[in-house]
């Protein structure tokens, strides 16, 4: 039988965010039925009093860290008041020797019961105010992308040297200068045959004309992420080229037009999985459909073979099918979407 616990340590960083509106990199929140804790240090004291949510108890550990007798006696008492004995551990963002840390302050009688992706299913489900921040981190994406589109061009006509590194420094650069706090990934830039690389690391490969360009890219603004992908072509594309380009949008395309609330991550990605597997590029398509988006740029829910579970409605996911033919070329595009009861709505404004 599975142990309900009476209250929940939480760790991992975006769930302590979600919960607190917490942003400093040291510190947990318990859950209890009644009441949470942050705690948390001297050096995050003021910022926490400044910024997180009301409601909840700031436990300054300063002192109890240098006296680990003080943090066990203050504690046990919260958990003896809560009449905690078990207590739910996020084991997958939960370092061995942090949780034998928390073991030893919490006496021999707690019982220990992993309760991971508990708060990251709460997160699936977007509020208004979350569906805004997500909408406006996508805004800036796309200004930023419009910037990336002008520098390729520009650097075509006077066959300056353009690498794949410049480019993605430059989409960083752009970020900052539009007001994002940071890019939610470092951005994937690939040229011609790297293209066939899904997650291609940019190095110092030039651009020619004639090159495909794949970029992927996303930022984060007040800690919410966004997520794009796009191909430019620098010039005409072959038939072939334009074939496989059509291919994977019309996977995208029928993707979006099947996905609302209730249907299961399997049966969301099985819409573009079939359109690619039926025209022959099945081994060229290795990744799943789309992935949850939201304080963290990978999130539940996941669209792919094996993932069973539902898609539910105020959820937004990216939909990014792709055919990639090694040392040829490939081909991925991502739009972000918001889920709803009877479809969907795209966030993504740039044309494809
Ligand atoms: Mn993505």
């Amino acid at each position: 039988m599975k142990i309900k616990p009476q209250a929940s340590l939480i760790t991992n960083k975006s769930n302590i965010r979600y919960l607190s509106d917490f942003t400093g990199s040291t510190g947990f929140i318990l859950l209890t039925k009644p009441k949470k804790y942050l705690f948390t240090d001297f050096r995050y004291i003021k910022r926490a009093k400044n910024t997180i949510k009301k409601g909840i108890e700031i436990v300054d550990t300063t002192k109890m860290w240098k006296n680990p007798d003080e943090l066990k006696k203050n504690w046990q008492k919260i958990l003896k008041n809560h009449r905690v004995n078990a207590l739910g551990i996020e084991e997958s963002s939960l370092t061995i020797a942090k949780f034998k840390k928390f073991k030893k302050i919490s006496g021999g009688k707690i019982k220990f019961t992993d309760i991971s992706g508990k708060i990251e299913k709460l997160r699936e489900i977007k509020s208004k105010k979350e569906i805004n921040l997500i909408r406006n981190s996508q805004r800036i994406n796309e200004k930023v992308f419009l910037e990336i589109k002008k520098i390729v061009q520009k650097n075509l006509n006077s066959k300056k040297t353009l690498t794949e590194r410049n480019l993605a420094w430059n989409i960083k650069e752009l970020g900052h200068k539009f007001g994002t706090e940071d890019v939610s990934f470092d951005p994937i830039v690939s040229f011609g045959k790297n293209t066939a690389i899904p997650h291609h690391l940019p190095d110092k490969t030039r651009l020619k004309k004639g090159d495909i360009i794949l970029i992927d890219m996303g930022m984060k603004y007040k800690g919410y992420c966004s997520d794009m992908t796009r191909i430019l072509f620098t010039k005409i594309p072959t038939k072939f080229q334009k074939e496989i380009y059509n291919l994977v949008l019309k996977a995208q395309k029928t993707a979006i037009k099947g996905i609302k609330a209730g249907i299961s991550g399997k049966k969301a990605d099985k819409f573009a999985r079939d359109i690619i597997n039926k025209a022959g590029y099945k081994e060229n398509f290795g990744h799943g459909s789309g992935h949850g988006v939201g304080l963290d740029i990978h999130e539940a829910p996941s669209l792919s073979e094996n993932y069973t579970k539902t898609i539910k409605n105020n959820s937004i996911i990216t939909i990014e099918p792709g055919i990639y033919l090694e040392n040829h070329f490939g081909i991925r595009i991502e739009d972000m979407i918001l889920v709803t009861k009877t479809g969907n709505k795209n966030l993504t404004k740039i044309p494809k």
